[in-house]
C-alpha cells in the first residue's frame, strides 16, 4: 500500500495543540507573555477563514498576533500533528495531569503542587488522594478546597468520555479524509451518534465498504493516535491525542446497507427494528436481514431493509425509538428541515457588544453565506462584561442598523436586541424601548441557580411581556460543563403557545439550548422554533448546521421553523405584529 502524506490538520485541531502547550508551560510556571502569544495564537487560528495548514511562515506572519516563532509552531503543527515544543514538555510533565488542569476550579499552580507534592499524575491519583484526605493538608487547600475537588471529579465522571457533536464531527471528517487517501475507491461513512447528529458522542465510529484489509493499517497509523486499543483484519480501534475513541469496521459491499444500519444506530431504535423482524420470523443483524432458512431478504441498502419491513426510510437523527418506527410504518414520518431551508439568521452579536466583527462585516457575512435576513442582537447593560446597552445606545444603534439595510438590496438587517431577563423577570430595557425594536429575544443570563419555582415564573414573566418575540436558549445549559437550570420546561412551552413566542435552538454547539426532546415537546404543543447561530465571529454563523441537526432530532419540519419564511411572512409570524393586528 503506498503511504500518501498525513492529511494536515485544520485550524481546529490545531488551536488545541497550541492549547495544550500554552497549559503546559503553565504548569512549568513559565513566562505569562509567552503562554498568552500560545492563547492568542489558538484563538486566531480557531477563528481563521483561511485553512493555516496552506499557509507558510510569511503568510502566518501576515496575521496580526502571529510572531516568527508561533508561526513555526503553528506550520510544523498543521503539516505534523505535533511539534518538538509539546514533545519535550510532555517531557516534564504526564499528558494525564492536562485533564487535572481541566477540572473545574484547579488552576496550574495547585496542579504543579499536586504533582510535585503528592505525585498527582491523573484524575484517578487526584480523586484517591482527595478521599484519603491528603489534598487538605498542603499548603493553601483546606477542607473546603478538597471538597470542591471531589465535588469536580464527580461532576466530570457524569460527563466522562463524552464529546460535543462539533468537535467528533470534526474528528470523523478527518479520519474519513485520512482513509479515503488509502482507499480512494472505498465507500467510508461516520455511522453511530455522529450520524445521528446527538448532541455529545462517546465514540466515533467509521464504516467502509470496498476496501482492502490493509485499511485497518492506514487507520491506526492517523496522525494524532495516542494509543492502539486493537486492531484486527476488519476491525480496529484506536485512542486519539484529546481522547477521542474511534472504531474502523469494514464490510462486503452485499452487506454495507445492514452494516450501515445496523452502526448508525441507536440501540434502543436497533433493537425495535429487531423486533419487528422477528415479529415476521426473520432474523436482522449487521450482516443483514434473512428468512428463517438464513436466505437473505436485504442487506446491500439501508432502503432496502426499512422496506423489507414495511417501513419508510427514517433520517439517522430520528433513530431513536422515539415514535418514528410506527410513523414510518404509517407512512407519516415528517419531511424534516434542512440547512438550505433557513432564510435568516436571528441572533448575532457586533462589536457593540462582545462580537468580534462590526456591524457591516457580520451582515456581509452573512449574506455570503447565502441568508435574506439578519436580527442584529446585542446584549444589554446589565451585562456590564460584555457592554452590554442601554436605552439610548440600543435606539442609536437600531437606527444604523436601519440604515444599514435601507442600503442593501434583496437582503433585510432587522434591528434587535437580546434583552437580558432580571432576576425577577422583569426587562433589562424599558418598555418603549423594546417596543421600537423589529425583534427581541430575552434571555436569561444571570442568577441561574434559582429554584424551580423562581426561574420558571421568571421565564414566564418574560414570556408574557408584549414585546418579547423569541426566548433565547432556554435552558442555559453548557454541554458536558454546566446543568441546565432548574426550569419548568413544559410551563415554559405552555406559557410560549399561549403567548405566541417563539422558543430558540440556539446552534452554539456547546448549547444546543432547546435540546432535541424539548424542541419536540415545543412543537407537539404548538410552539414555533427558531434555529439561531448567537455567533460572535463570522466562523460561527456555521453554527446553524448543529442547530439545524438539533431540529431534524426533534422531527422538525420547514413549517415549524420560523426563519425558514421569507422576510414579510416571517416578521408577520412575530409575535409583536400579531399582537398589533388584534
Ligand atoms: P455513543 O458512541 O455512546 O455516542 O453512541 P453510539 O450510538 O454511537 O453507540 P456505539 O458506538 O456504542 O455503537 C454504535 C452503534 O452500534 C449503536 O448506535 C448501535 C449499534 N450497537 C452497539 N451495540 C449494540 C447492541 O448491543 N445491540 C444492538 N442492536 N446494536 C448495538
Ligand atoms: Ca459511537
Ligand atoms: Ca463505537
Ligand atoms: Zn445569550
Amino acid at each position: 500500500m503506498s503511504a500518501p502524506s498525513p492529511v494536515p490538520l485544520d485550524n481546529r485541531a490545531v488551536a488545541r495543540v497550541l492549547i495544550e502547550i500554552a497549559m503546559l508551560l503553565e504548569l512549568k510556571g513559565d513566562n505569562p507573555f509567552k503562554i498568552r502569544a500560545y492563547r492568542n495564537g489558538a484563538d486566531i487560528v480557531a477563528n481563521a477563514a483561511e485553512a493555516v495548514a496552506g499557509l507558510d511562515e510569511a503568510g502566518l506572519r501576515a496575521w496580526s498576533g502571529i510572531g516568527k516563532d508561533l508561526a513555526g509552531r503553528i506550520r510544523e503543527i498543521a503539516l505534523t500533528g505535533d511539534c518538538a515544543v509539546r514533545q519535550d514538555l510532555l517531557k516534564e510533565f504526564p499528558a494525564t495531569l492536562l485533564d487535572v488542569m481541566r477540572l473545574q476550579g484547579v488552576g496550574p499552580k495547585t496542579v504543579a503542587m499536586l504533582y510535585r507534592d503528592l505525585h498527582i499524575k491523573s484524575l484517578e491519583d487526584l480523586s484517591e488522594a482527595a478521599k484519603a484526605g491528603r489534598v487538605r493538608a498542603l499548603k493553601g487547600m483546606g477542607a473546603k478546597k478538597e471538597e470542591l475537588i471531589l465535588r469536580a471529579l464527580e461532576e466530570r465522571q457524569r460527563h466522562a468520555g463524552r464529546h460535543r457533536l462539533d468537535q467528533a464531527t470534526e474528528v470523523a471528517e478527518a479520519l474519513v479524509a485520512h482513509l479515503k487517501q488509502y482507499a480512494p475507491a472505498a465507500d467510508v461513512v461516520t455511522v453511530g451518534s455522529v450520524r445521528r447528529g446527538a448532541e455529545t458522542s462517546g465514540d466515533i465510529d467509521i464504516l467502509a465498504t470496498g476496501a482492502e484489509r490493509s485499511l485497518t493499517d492506514a487507520f491506526v497509523s492517523f496522525p494524532g493516535v495516542e494509543r492502539i486499543l486493537g486492531h484486527g483484519e476488519t476491525k480496529a480501534s484506536i485512542l486519539l491525542r484529546g481522547g477521542f475513541q474511534a472504531d474502523l469496521r469494514l464490510v462486503l459491499p452485499e452487506e454495507r446497507g445492514a452494516a450501515l444500519q445496523y452502526f448508525t444506530g441507536s440501540k434502543a431504535h436497533n433493537i425495535a427494528l429487531r423486533d419487528r423482524a422477528l415479529e415476521r420470523g426473520w432474523k436482522l443483524n449487521e450482516y443483514g436481514l434473512f428468512d428463517p432458512q438464513d436466505q437473505p431478504i436485504a442487506g446491500s441498502t439501508e432502503e432496502d431493509i426499512y422496506q423489507a419491513l414495511g417501513l419508510a426510510w427514517i433520517p439517522p437523527e430520528m433513530r431513536e425509538n422515539r415514535g418514528e418506527i410506527a410513523a414510518a410504518a404509517d407512512r407519516v414520518l415528517p419531511a424534516l428541515v434542512e440547512p438550505g431551508d433557513l432564510r435568516g439568521d436571528l441572533h448575532m452579536h457586533t462589536t457593540e457588544s462582545d462580537g468580534r466583527e462590526s456591524l457591516e462585516a457580520i451582515v456581509s457575512a452573512a449574506r455570503e453565506r447565502g441568508l435574506e435576513y439578519v436580527a442584529i442582537t446585542d446584549h444589554t447593560k446589565s451585562l456590564a462584561m460584555t457592554n452590554g446597552l442601554d436605552e439610548d445606545r440600543t435606539l442609536a444603534h437600531a437606527a444604523r442598523i436601519r440604515a444599514l439595510s435601507r442600503t442593501l438590496k434583496g437582503f433585510t438587517v432587522l434591528a434587535g436586541i437580546e434583552c437580558d431577563i432580571l432576576p425577577d423577570g422583569s426587562m433589562d430595557l424599558a418598555d418603549d424601548c423594546l417596543a421600537a425594536l423589529d425583534i427581541v429575544i430575552a434571555s436569561v443570563h444571570s442568577a441561574l441557580q434559582q429554584d424551580e419555582a423562581e426561574i420558571t415564573a421568571r421565564l414566564i414573566r418574560a414570556i408574557e411581556h408584549p414585546s418579547v418575540d423569541i426566548i433565547g436558549h432556554p435552558t442555559s445549559r453548557m454541554l458536558l460543563r454546566r446543568e441546565a437550570s432548574k426550569v419548568r420546561i413544559e410551563k415554559v412551552i405552555d406559557a410560549a403557545a399561549a403567548n405566541g413566542v417563539a422558543l430558540e435552538i440556539n446552534s452554539q454547539p456547546y448549547r444546543l439550548d432547546l435540546s432535541d426532546s424539548h424542541a419536540r415537546l415545543a412543537r407537539d404543543r404548538g410552539v414555533k422554533l427558531v434555529i439561531s447561530s448567537d455567533a460572535h465571529e463570522i466562523p460561527a454563523l456555521g453554527f446553524t448546521r448543529w442547530g439545524v441537526l438539533t431540529a431534524r432530532r426533534a422531527w422538525l419540519s420547514k413549517d415549524d421553523v420560523l426563519n425558514t419564511r421569507p422576510v414579510a411572512a416571517f416578521r408577520k409570524a412575530l409575535r409583536r405584529q400579531r399582537a398589533k393586528r388584534i
